[in-house]
């Protein structure tokens, strides 16, 4: 029967199969229903219904997969170089990767956030978080490109990031790692931790009209560990939830000395408060130093420029802009309900689930029902701003989203398993099994006002036995979940690309029509453009050459180049000609120590060159254009530094020469 079952399911979808991998038929009838593969299908040819939105943790970049087929459709570089598309090796788009330390070509994205309007996914941007060298990316959904990155002062280790509010007022940041203020001496003793260690949280604001960030203001609180946040939406708008461990300030072992507290804290911060005190001049100027990068479509270039003051809230002094709410026991997901009304902490270390009222915690303000005071910041009474408790949910809880039904859903590292409760009666409901330690989790909509419900998918961090091996580092991977009945399904297992934390799903109906198919060549305003093929050149300023170069369909030109010598910096600017979709050219020279170019259609990208030897360097496309794109080709002679090899280029006029009659050559023998 079980072999039966498995046979029928095969012939169901054969696609689905291939997906699936090594799935065994043991599991997957255990996981498995007959009718998974007809609702993860999705016919050649046609569309998913949902975009899925992934980080791709220590790959630095984002990607983009179609649900509910698992199909993964692009891969956003975003923090780190992506030779494929010219990301980060690109003239124009280095500056992208510009920080105060200089370039920094990698990083470690962790979260995405779609932008919100009203609560609800309005589909312009998506922001991504870098833990490693503190900055925020807006990715234009235009374009599926990244648009601009910001750097953080006074943070390390930007994990609290880039959560949103719920009209993109602002994505904010709070830091993983507490760390002396950059405008003070950090060379102090480790262990002074408590006295020098300030957790930072950023405030950066979001212009409506076309997503430019600003960092608008910091606010410095006691130091430990900022890890996740959410923003209140519907009552609760105007204020941030952010979740807080180590609050031992322990600065070794952490996994024994951050551990050692029954509860650490929610920080609540009331932002309109913040907004307030910033108008009033309650802010200390700190001159510090960070990159604002930004790419300009038409000048298709980045730039990037460093900033050099930030103004700080002091949450001691302020008053009634930040409150602690005591949470058991390191928590880590800190998510708002759809109505705003609860908030939810997950404490990795805890055994039940604390669900918080934010009607009560204002009211536990009002009555100054404090248990004391951290740092100048009063600390609520737990069983008074507690909503309740879910009773024995499973084992390390980590994060929550919603469906449109007022249930929570629980994402359980340690027992590995999702966990559906309801927000009302805190009940648990249903729960089923990951393969294997899930992570995030996120719902169709799940961080919204009104979530979509459809889906679930699980991001899981271990996956032996689920697909082929490939040596000693196997796949991370997502697992699709049907949610819209009483009972969650398992209905696709599929590979992913880094190690995904986490991700969000939006209707694709809300993002695809907008999709930029080219850039028009008459808004190029690059430097050294060349629109049209007249306008081709070659031209030497000393040892730098400036090569005008335009690809079409299927040449370049010019396609011939001599006079480039030893000693040269040699900068190709390539701008495709061609005005229509999805015609890339790609360009890559021998030897260069650079990646590839690829080029959109009306785009000018430049690949720097320094030849190493004296030869004859081949020039190629490298995307499969044309019928003869094998023919898209050219060469680039290099003579040594004294030559006197004239600058020429050209494009089908330098035919070949008969042998004997090349200049400067004299050949009696072979003379006509
Ligand atoms: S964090 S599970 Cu950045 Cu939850 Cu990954
Ligand atoms: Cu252009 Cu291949």
């Amino acid at each position: 029967m079980k072999n039966l079952n498995f046979k029928q399911w095969l012939f169901i979808s054969i696609a689905f199969v291939f997906l699936v991998g090594s799935c065994k038929p043991k599991n997957a009838n255990n996981t498995i229903s007959a009718d998974a593969a007809l609702k993860t299908y999705v016919a050649p040819g046609k569309y998913d219904e949902f975009y899925n939105f992934v980080s791709g943790g220590f790959s630095g970049q984002m990607s983009a997969y179609g649900l509910p087929s698992g199909r993964l459709l692009r891969v956003i570089p975003v923090f780190s170089v992506d030779p494929e598309k010219g990301y980060g090796f690109s003239e124009e788009t280095k500056p992208m990767l510009n920080t105060s330390h200089g370039f920094v070509p990698w990083d470690d994205l962790h979260h995405v956030q779609l932008s919100k309007t009203n609560g609800d996914y309005d589909g312009k941007w998506v922001f991504g978080n870098a833990n490693n060298t503190p900055r925020v990316a807006r990715i234009d959904l235009k374009t599926f490109r990244t648009a601009e990155i910001i750097e953080l002062p006074n943070s390390a280790g930007n994990h609290s990031s880039p959560f949103l509010t719920e009209n993109t007022e602002y994505v904010v940041a709070g830091t993983r790692f507490s760390v002396p203020p950059d405008d003070t001496n950090g060379d102090v003793p480790i262990n002074t931790y408590k006295k020098n260690f300030k957790g930072t949280l950023s405030f950066i604001s979001v212009k409506k009209e076309d997503g430019k960030m600003e960092l608008a203001f910091q606010i410095q609180c006691p130091g430990f560990n900022f890890d996740l946040s959410r923003a209140g939406k519907g009552v609760s708008h105007g204020w941030f939830f952010f979740s807080c461990y180590n609050t031992e300030q322990a600065n070794t072992l952490l996994e024994v000395n951050a551990s050692q507290k029954d509860k650490d804290f929610i920080l609540a911060v009331n932002w309109k408060k913040a907004e307030e005190y910033l108008k009033a001049g309650k802010g200390r100027k700190q001159s510090v130093r960070y990159a604002h990068n930004t790419y300009n479509e038409n000048t298709h270039s980045a730039t990037s420029e460093i900033k050099t003051e930030v103004i700080v809230l002091d949450s001691k002094e302020l008053k009634d802009l930040c409150y602690f709410i005591p949470c058991p026991k390191s928590p880590h997901g800190c998510d708002v309900s759809p109505t705003g009304e609860y908030i939810v902490g997950s404490g990795k270390l805890a055994a039940i689930i604390p669900v918080f009222g934010f009607a009560k915690m204002l009211k536990t303000i009002q009555a100054k029902d404090f248990i004391g005071t951290f740092e100048g910041i009063p600390v609520l009474k737990y069983e008074s701003v507690l909503y309740g408790e879910v009773k024995k949910p499973g084992l390390g809880p980590l994060h929550t989203e919603f469906d449109n039904k007022g249930n929570a859903y629980t994402s359980f590292f340690v027992s590995s398993e999702v966990v559906k409760w309801n927000i009302k009666d805190l009940k648990v409901l249903d729960r089923v099994p990951t393969y294997y330690s899930v992570g995030h989790l996120c719902v169709a909509g799940g961080d919204t006002k009104n979530p979509n419900g459809k889906y679930l998918v699980a991001y899981n961090k271990i996956t032996k036995d689920r697909y082929l091996p490939t040596g000693p580092e196997l796949s991370q991977s997502a697992q699709l979940y049907d949610i819209s009945g009483d009972k969650m399904q398992l209905i696709l297992d599929f590979p992913t690309i880094g190690e995904p934390h986490y991700a969000q799903i939006a209707p694709a109906d809300l993002i695809k029509n907008n999709s930029t198919k080219f850039y028009k060549l008459d808004e190029n305003k690059h430097k050294y453009a060349s629109i049209g093929e007249g306008a081709t050149k070659v031209v030497r300023e000393g040892k730098t050459v400036h090569v005008y170069m335009t690809a079409i369909r299927s040449h370049f030109s010019p396609d011939n180049i001599e006079g480039i010598k030893m000693g040269d910096d040699v900068y190709f600017h390539v701008t495709n000609l061609e005005q229509d979709w999805d015609v890339p050219h790609g360009f890559g020279i021998k030897g260069a120590a650079n990646a590839e170019l690829l080029i959109m259609p009306g785009e000018t990208q430049t690949l720097k060159w320094t030849p190493d030897r004296v030869g004859m360097v081949p020039i190629y496309c490298t995307d499969f254009c044309s019928a003869l794109h094998q023919e898209m080709q050219g060469y680039v002679r290099v003579s040594p530094a004294g030559s006197n090899v004239p600058l020429t280029f050209s494009l089908g006029t330098n035919m070949p020469k008969v042998e004997g009659e090349e200049k400067g050559e004299k050949n009696e023998k072979n003379k006509k």
